[in-house]
């Protein structure tokens, strides 16, 4: 039996995970990070691919910001394309900021660089293959995380658990139940992502609405395109050759006079669900929840890693603020500030998913009521100011506006 003694004891190595064990050991705070996959399979992943200005500005400050910065794209706008034409939501004429494009794979890669870089793996701080398989302990100050490890199981005792270990986790199941409140919303569609050896064919992200269903054209570099369709929640991914996915594309995307889609190789394709959910609160005892462990959002809105990053961010200040001067404040604080953030989020991401999908019982009348949804939207400056705000990132500093 391995046993381990750290101060915070970290589940998964995501994006969350990652980030923060990076934070705290920038704060000279140790943790151990435990994930279940191997190194290949976590830095192989492909999933997000928008980034915040505030989660650019956040990885820049942790200090894994430089090839970010010298490989993102800063994309200013998005365009909304519907019913034969396209409108441009101008991120930086509407609110000043913009957004940066830059595969959550990478983000991922330069944060184990980094944590590698540091001598983590060395001193066994970080450990792939490595699944958790239960907390204990989290009502005491002692709580405990039991892993397994090449076929010997092990246990790391902690001041602090966190759990980063997305959707399908344990931590959240460690969560006593009547403590525990569950909000969910299942969308009756799912996305074919897929990654093509392709130039893209636009220089903006464009969400496409079509009576067929939605389409989605992002990018990753000037080589790699990222589309996304949505089709049936129990699609078989064998069901879609590259051809008929090249096909639906074109015929989602192609709408626009004189547009083209360029296609090349399919190097990676899958199938996710679109859901929304929340568990509250993200704090039990010693045990705090953070990224999608704790919530999910459908892709639509592009929120998921960002509201990752921000709340390890905010969970970093509780536990230097409870290292520094023992005083709790920030992670008494540390659930209902995050969720503020998550519920907007969850708003802007579950009314994107209505504007730009169509549901598998819609009638030619909800169709014809989308279409003017999408048309108000697109000419009302407030409409895409709105988008725009959210899209870039919503600022929980602002001052409410006070009553005169
Ligand atoms: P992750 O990335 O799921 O990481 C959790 C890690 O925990 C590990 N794990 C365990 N480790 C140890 N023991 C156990 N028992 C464990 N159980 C699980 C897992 O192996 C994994 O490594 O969660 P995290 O860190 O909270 O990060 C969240 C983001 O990954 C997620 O929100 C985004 O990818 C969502 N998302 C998007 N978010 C955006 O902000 N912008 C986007 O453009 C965007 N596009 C997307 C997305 C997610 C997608 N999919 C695949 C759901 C597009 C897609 C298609
Ligand atoms: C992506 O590039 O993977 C991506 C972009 C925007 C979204 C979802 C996914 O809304």
């Amino acid at each position: 039996m391995l046993s381990l003694r750290t101060s915070v004891a970290i589940v998964g190595a995501g994006p969350a995970g990652l980030m923060l064990s990076q934070l705290l050991a920038n704060a000279g705070i140790g943790s151990c990070v435990l994930e279940r996959s191997s190194r290949e399979h976590v830095e192989g992943r492909v999933r997000a691919g928008v980034l915040e200005p505030g989660s650019v500005e956040a990885l820049c400050a942790a200090g894994v910001g430089a090839r970010l910065l010298r490989e993102r794209q800063v994309h200013e706008g998005i365009e909304l394309r519907f019913g034969g034409a396209s409108h441009r939501i101008d991120f930086e004429a509407l609110v000043g900021r913009s957004v940066s494009v830059y595969g959550q794979r990478e983000v991922v890669r330069d944060l184990i660089a980094a944590r590698e870089a540091a001598g983590c793996l060395e001193r066994r701080e970080l450990w792939f293959d490595a699944p958790a398989l239960g907390i204990e302990g989290i009502e005491g100050e002692r709580p405990e995380v039991s892993f397994s490890s090449g076929g010997e199981t092990g246990r790391v005792q902690a001041d602090w658990v966190v759990g980063c270990d997305g959707f399908h986790g344990v931590a959240r199941r460690s969560l006593p139940s009547a403590s525990q409140r569950v909000f969910e919303r299942v969308y009756p569609f799912a996305w074919l992502g897929v990654l093509a050896q392709v130039a893209p064919s636009t220089r903006e992200l464009i969400y496409a609405a079509h009576e067929r269903g939605f389409a989605l054209h992002s990018l990753r570099s000037p080589e790699l395109s990222r589309f996304y369709l949505q089709v049936p929640v129990d699609e078989d991914l064998g069901a879609w050759s590259d051809e008929r996915i090249w096909s639906e594309l074109r015929t989602r995307l192609e709408t626009v006079a004189g547009w083209k889609l360029a296609s090349g190789p399919i190097i990676e394709r899958g199938i996710a669900a679109l859901r929304s959910f929340v568990v509250e609160p993200m704090r039990h005892g010693r045990l705090l929840l953070a990224g999608d462990a704790a919530h999910i959002v459908p892709a639509t809105g592009a929120k998921g890693l960002n509201l990752a990053l921000h709340d390890v961010g905010r969970l970093a200040r509780g536990l230097i603020e409870w290292y520094g001067s023992g005083s709790s404040v920030q992670l008494d604080a540390y659930s209902d500030a995050c969720l503020r953030r998550v519920w907007r989020a969850q708003h802007f991401s579950s009314w994107m998913t209505g504007l730009l999908h169509v549901e598998p019982e819609a009638s030619a009348f909800d169709w014809r009521v989308q279409l003017a949804q999408l048309e108000y939207v697109a000419g009302s400056r407030a409409a895409r100011t709105s988008i725009a705000e959210n899209y870039v990132g919503w600022s929980d500093t602002e001052p409410a506006p006070t009553a005169a």
